[in-house]
């Protein structure tokens, strides 16, 4: 008898991810959805909601004396977003990939906003961008209650079947 494995090293490094007003409004979440499930990253929390400028202010702190700031709380507030938190083996820097480059014409195609997108102030999605900017994020827009833990059904053990 084995013991219970732990997973990869790593494994339980999770992200914020957001699909955007835009995103929301093109109907693009599902395959925003997608591609982080076939990557092979684990859906632990997600939810739709309103932003509000006191949320993003905390969020975007970084770029508060940006010029562009204005028009980013007028975009990130023109509708709902899907903010999400993915789990997995290198998850934050993975998802960085996925989603391109921050101005969709430096983008790869492939990526996110690469395949999806042409401008840098409606530019699809958001991922964290550091393991510490990860985990103040998703304190930011999740409580710790709403995050859930879960196994797989290939992981159950023979005396549950
Ligand atoms: P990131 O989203 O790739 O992490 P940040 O530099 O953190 O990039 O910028 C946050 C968001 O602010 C971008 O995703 C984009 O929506 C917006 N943004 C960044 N730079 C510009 C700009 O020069 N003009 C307009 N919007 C910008």
């Amino acid at each position: 008898h084995r013991s219970k494995s732990t997973g990869l090293p790593g494994a339980k490094e999770r992200t914020l991810v957001a699909v955007k007003p835009d995103g929301v409004q093109r109907r693009l979440v599902g395959q925003v959805i997608q591609r982080f499930e076939q990557r092979g990253f684990k859906l632990v929390g997600l939810k739709m909601l309103q932003v509000s400028e006191d949320l993003l202010s905390e969020h975007y702190c970084q770029l508060r004396q940006k010029p562009f700031y204005p028009n980013l709380v007028h975009y990130m507030t023109s509708g709902p977003v899907v903010v999400m938190v993915w789990e997995g083996h290198n998850v934050v820097q993975t998802s960085r990939t996925m989603v391109g480059h921050t101005n969709p014409t430096e983008a790869q195609a492939g990526t996110i906003r690469g395949d999806f997108s042409v401008h840098v102030s409606r530019n699809v999605v958001h991922a964290s961008d550091s393991l510490e900017g990860a985990q103040r994020e998703i304190q930011l827009w999740f409580q710790a209650k709403d995050l859930l833990d879960w196994d797989c059904c290939d992981q159950a053990s023979t005396s549950e079947v």
